[in-house]
């Protein structure tokens, strides 16, 4: 089989031996054979980088990676991904700052990118580019003469027409996309809108998954992104012996607990999840005292604002649900800004009672599926999940909740802290059998699988 070549923002060198790996690196790690390369940013910053990338092996595996000047960063990484085109594609217009010159940055790095690809990449390697970062890279290897098979996978939601206009330079970034052979998206709805702005914004032809503009053709479909479910039950069911989890465990006194997981990001509907743990208190006084919730949100993007404003809101919110429930020996609220283990992690789902996953828009969200692997299956624990989650679309027996509304999400704890165990029983062998089906290997083999086909008929007969 012809080399894979992975491109990501990030590249997840391993540490050390027997370092545990996270986000891209576990959904990818059945691709890392060896003879596979991984390329990206280095994650450093110098006055001048090289064009050839610094090579490192682990495992069989190639890491190579490029670093950036400071100015680039800002505007490439800062500026125009994490300041337009995040808020933008999680429907968070009034967040979207757009600026010609983050633009300009964002285009140069990929530029970089691809020139630096270029001293590496072999005429019949197939590469597979991850994330918003990267949309133009495609089109840009392909100006460089690079034929072999292009992949784009977005790991964020995708927007409808309507509200891709407001971004200046949306045509040009949808006919970047339309340059990969195939782009894969969450959900169906999030590849139909993408078809939909190719469709409208650009005139191209759509028939089915195609997506044909001016005179080649390339597919637009779903791949929902999964977890390595059995290494992670694998991993809940050890950490009993994990000294964190005992400890908060303990420190439960027989109450129940309610967990939340997430980057501090503003996308995640963290203010709306506190005010609801509010109104439960409020409106079911009986689990006063009888419940713990304990949101774990790790800092994350903080040279952008409105990650900074959203930490200072979360920091005065904590104090005003704590303030007004608190009790000399029951807090309500526990929050911690730090990361955690995997391990550790697993444990805290599988002690929780109920799994609470409010994003206010997500692509796909795994900590769903984390919660829901991590589950005893003799006295499960009940997700609560939002609409408007990429896992919602599977997840269909969670309690699904309109993340915009604390009452519902309120109603919906209340109901998760009072259901019998038959019914969360029920509940939970549905749902663990979809995440044990669309698993991180099912994902990366569909991806893979119609990257080579989509070239091997790089003029589908429907689209011809
Ligand atoms: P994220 O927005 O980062 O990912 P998510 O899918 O929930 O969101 O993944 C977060 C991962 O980080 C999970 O595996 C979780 O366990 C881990 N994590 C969170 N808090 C942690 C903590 N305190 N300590 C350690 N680990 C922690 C983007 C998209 C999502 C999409 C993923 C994958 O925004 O929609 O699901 O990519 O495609």
């Amino acid at each position: 089989m012809a080399r894979l070549v992975i491109v990501s923002n990030r590249v997840p060198i391993p540490k050390a031996r027997g370092a545990s790996a996270g986000g891209l690196a576990v959904a990818l790690r059945d691709l890392l054979t060896p003879g596979t390369m991984w390329f990206g940013w280095s994650g450093r910053l110098s006055s001048e980088p090289a064009v050839e990338p610094a090579i490192v092996e682990a495992r069989g595996v190639t890491y190579a990676t490029i670093d950036l000047t400071s100015e680039a960063y800002r505007g490439f990484y800062v500026g125009f991904s994490n300041g337009a085109l995040w808020p933008l594609l999680h429907f968070r217009l009034g967040l979207m700052h757009f600026r010609r010159e983050d633009y300009d940055c964002y285009l140069s790095v990929n530029r970089s990118f691809a020139e630096s690809l270029a001293t590496v990449l072999q005429p019949d390697d197939t590469l597979w580019a991850h994330d918003y970062h990267m949309i133009p890279l495609g089109r840009m290897l392909r100006e460089q003469g690079f034929h072999g098979p292009l992949g784009f996978f977005l790991h964020i939601p995708f927007a409808p027409p309507s509200m891709m206009e407001a971004l200046p330079v949306a045509r040009e970034l949808i006919a970047d996309l339309c340059a990969f052979d195939l782009v894969g998206f969450q959900t169906e709805e999030h590849a139909r809108d993408f078809r939909d702005c190719a469709q409208r914004m650009l005139g191209a032809t759509v028939q089915g998954e195609w997506v044909r503009l001016n005179g080649r053709s390339m597919r637009a479909f779903a791949d929902p992104i999964g977890i390595d479910a059995e290494s992670f039950r694998q991993d809940a069911v050890r950490a009993v012996n994990d000294k964190l989890v005992q400890r908060v465990a303990g420190s439960l006194a027989g109450r129940a607990l309610a967990i939340g997981v997430d980057r501090m990001d503003y996308s995640k509907g963290l203010p709306q999840r506190f005010e609801a743990l509010a109104r439960l208190l409020e409106k079911h006084p009986e689990h006063r005292r009888r419940v713990h919730f304990l949101q774990i949100c790790p800092r994350s993007r903080e040279e952008v604002d409105e990650y900074r404003k959203l930490r200072a809101e979360l920091d005065r919110l904590t104090g005003r649900v704590n303030g007004r429930f608190s009790e000399f020996d029951w807090t309500p609220l526990r929050y911690s800004t730090r990361a955690a283990p995997r391990t550790t992690l697993a444990g805290l789902y599988r002690i929780g009672r109920i799994g609470v996953v409010t994003p206010l828009r997500d692509g796909m969200n795994l900590v769903a599926k984390e919660f829901i692997a991590a589950q005893d299956e003799g006295d499960p624990g009940v997700l609560i999940l939002s609409k408007f989650a990429g896992a919602a679309h599977e997840l269909t027996e969670a309690l699904i909740v309109n993340p915009f509304d604390p009452d519902a999400i309120a109603d919906a704890m209340h109901l998760a802290l009072t259901m019998p165990a038959p019914d969360r029983k029920d509940r939970h062998s549905a749902l663990v059998e979809k995440v044990f089906r669309t698993t991180a290997h099912a994902y990366c083999q569909r991806f893979i699988e119609a990257l080579s086909q989509v070239k091997a008929s790089s003029v589908p007969r429907a689209a011809a």
